[in-house]
């Protein structure tokens, strides 16, 4: 177990419920703790087990909820 925290830029987010969209779908990645998202810079906070999450599932659930990692 490795907590780690991690930033990504979320692109594509234009309203509180993109922002929770994203949040709820990085936190439903099997080894992530917590995921915050800005809706103005699309910077994207994530705390993370590193030994179970790679950036490749951060940026499929992402995808999942409909938008892109930059
Ligand atoms: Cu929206």
């Amino acid at each position: 177990m490795a907590l780690e925290e991690k930033e990504i830029k979320v692109v594509g987010m234009h309203c509180p419920s993109c922002v929770n969209a994203v949040q709820l779908s990085l936190t439903d990645v099997d080894g992530v703790e917590d995921a915050k998202a800005d809706l103005d810079s699309g910077i994207t906070k994530i705390t993370l087990d590193s030994d179970k999450v790679s950036d490749a599932d951060l940026a499929e659930a992402v995808e999942e909820a409909g938008f892109k990692v930059e």
